[in-house]
């Protein structure tokens, strides 16, 4: 059956439950945005596909980053993320799902208690590694970081432009693999910019460690101006 003929999707009463649920998400994540600016911290939202890069990144940001960061996980199943993160010195809350595909405003809210956001001037949200719903679903961070690595090919940009159109960075990561992948990193800094005009993208490595420091100087412009 196709979407269009689902009479489900096209009924009135369904439409008009998604939609007080999508506004009772808003509602969550501007208490959530309260919170973070009381606090005086940043709030990041990183988002992108399953294995992309997204812990690995924190792990390095955490060796080179003059900034205290904490960080809350989503994922579907296990402690695994949140577990690299302690080891390296970071405080870390994880959130299990179980079949959503996606964090909302109200799973942040738990996990800022206990987490605990004082004494830190950033937290960084690893949503769960999906390409698109999470960009559907406003958390009340800040930013959206959204990477994409080389090994899932340079022609995602325009195939998943809901997620991208949210980007207000974003990061090509694994480009120590470009070469092996054919990876046009040019050809996604365009498309980034017919998507979304002014959108930074910044190629990095956490292997190699090329781009770390582009990202962290871009984290620290965004503190200035937060
Ligand atoms: N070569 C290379 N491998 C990388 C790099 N960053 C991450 N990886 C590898 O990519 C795999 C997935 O990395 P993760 O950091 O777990 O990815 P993730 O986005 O957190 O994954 P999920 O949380 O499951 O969505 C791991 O095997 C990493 O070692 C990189 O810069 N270069
Ligand atoms: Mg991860």
């Amino acid at each position: 059956m196709s979407i269009e003929s689902n009479p489900h999707l096209n009924n009135p009463k369904t439409l008009e439950v998604m939609s007080r649920v999508l506004k009772a998400n808003d509602t969550e994540a501007a208490a959530n945005r309260a919170c973070f600016e009381q606090m005086g911290l940043l709030a990041i939202n990183l988002m992108s596909g399953p294995g992309s890069g997204k812990t690995t990144l924190l792990e390095a940001t955490a060796k080179a980053a003059d900034f205290r960061f904490g960080v809350i996980e989503g994922d579907l199943e296990t402690e695994r993320d949140a577990d690299r993160l302690r080891a390296v010195g970071v405080r870390a809350y994880q959130i299990v799902t179980g079949t959503s595909c996606h964090l909302n405003a109200k799973m942040v809210q738990k996990a800022i208690n206990p987490l605990g956001l004082d004494e830190l001037d950033v937290l960084f949200v690893e949503n769960v590694g999906n390409l698109v719903c999470p960009a559907s679903h406003e958390l009340g961070t800040h930013l959206n970081v959204v990477l994409l690595s080389t090994p899932e090919g340079d022609d995602k940009v325009l195939k998943y432009p809901v997620m991208f159109r949210k980007a207000d960075l974003v990061l090509v990561t694994k480009v120590d693999l470009a070469e092996h992948f054919d990876f046009d990193v040019q050809k996604v800094r365009r498309e980034v910019q017919q998507l979304r005009p002014d959108t930074p993208t910044i190629a990095l490595s956490a292997k190699t460690g090329e781009g770390i420091e582009q990202w962290l100087a871009f984290i620290a412009q965004q503190r200035n101006g937060a």
